[in-house]
């Protein structure tokens, strides 16, 4: 069987402690749910870090306890998240590879967020990728529109592959403001993906998750799910855990004929092995 990469978001910046109690949003939290969500099928797992206040940050000190938790409770790719929250500002979020994660997402371009913006200028994208590269950070980049399929092309005829030649994308479809999380959108986007990329996964946030996924699994692609992105298992019903989604997505991909894939295969598939 082909092997299905599974990337658990559990966090995310935009939803509130308050509105439901079940996402993490402490080291200790975090920890638990990388292990389920390990011992579910993940491979890699995509961070935001939340303060004592349960708030989105991108504080120094608690980045590098969360990649520790992690570390501790579970053999995941540990992924940061260089977005952070429509409200950080970008040197903050070039920071956040002083915490030494093994990946980091890069964001091609700015995005309307609903009634926010996801800023993401070039300079800031050029700056992050070298910086990614200096520091041997596996980059997974993410796609919230066709334009930014296109400017990743640009961004490697530039400044070249990352080291080993990896380059994973992962497509993040339904953002109000971004492509729609739909199958068309995403033909689209896998077709005009850039001939350096070896491989791809794909999200849809909120109602589009199933048919993204299912679009996905259908065309090769690896699968990211997590409370960052749905917050619902179907209509009306609260996702009651990360590790509830992962286990849905493996699921899926048996019925695809696709075998979860062990984190240590996450690891040479970014080029980290
Ligand atoms: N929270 C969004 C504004 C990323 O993690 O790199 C940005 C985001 C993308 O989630
Ligand atoms: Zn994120």
């Amino acid at each position: 069987m082909d092997e299905l990469l599974i990337t658990v978001a559990p966090t995310g910046a935009e939803t509130a402690k308050a509105d439901c109690p079940q996402l993490p949003t402490t080291s200790e939290e975090v920890a638990r749910t990388a292990a389920e969500c390990e011992a579910a099928g993940a491979a890699m797992i995509h961070i935001h870090v939340r303060d004592a206040s349960h708030q989105p940050t991108l504080d120094q000190a608690l980045l590098r306890e969360w990649v520790a938790a992690v570390r501790e409770s579970s053999s995941l790719v540990v992924q940061l998240s260089t977005g952070g929250s429509v409200h950080d500002p970008l040197d903050e979020r070039l920071k956040v590879l002083d915490a030494e994660p093994d990946s980091c997402s890069l964001t091609m371009g700015t995005t309307n967020f609903g009634d926010d913006v996801f800023l993401n200028p070039w300079p800031f994208v050029k700056d992050l990728y070298q910086l990614a590269l200096e520091r041997g950070v596996a980059p997974e980049f993410e796609l919230f529109d066709l334009g930014q399929v296109h400017a990743l092309g640009r961004l490697i005829k530039q400044y070249g592959t990352p080291a080993g030649g990896k380059v994973h994308v992962d497509f993040v479809m339904g953002v109000p403001g971004g492509m729609p999380g739909t199958a068309p959108a995403l033909v689209a986007g896998v077709a005009a993906l850039p001939p350096e990329v070896t491989s791809w996964s794909a999200t849809g946030i909120g109602r589009s998750t199933l048919a993204v996924a299912m679009a996905s699994l259908s065309m090769g692609g690896h699968l990211r799910v997590g409370m960052e992105d749905v917050l619902t298992i179907s209509r009306g019903v609260p996702v009651e855990s990360n590790a509830q989604l992962v286990e849905r997505a493996v699921e899926l991909g048996r019925i695809a004929q696709r075998e979860p894939m062990a984190p240590a295969r996450c690891r040479e598939l970014l080029g980290l092995a």
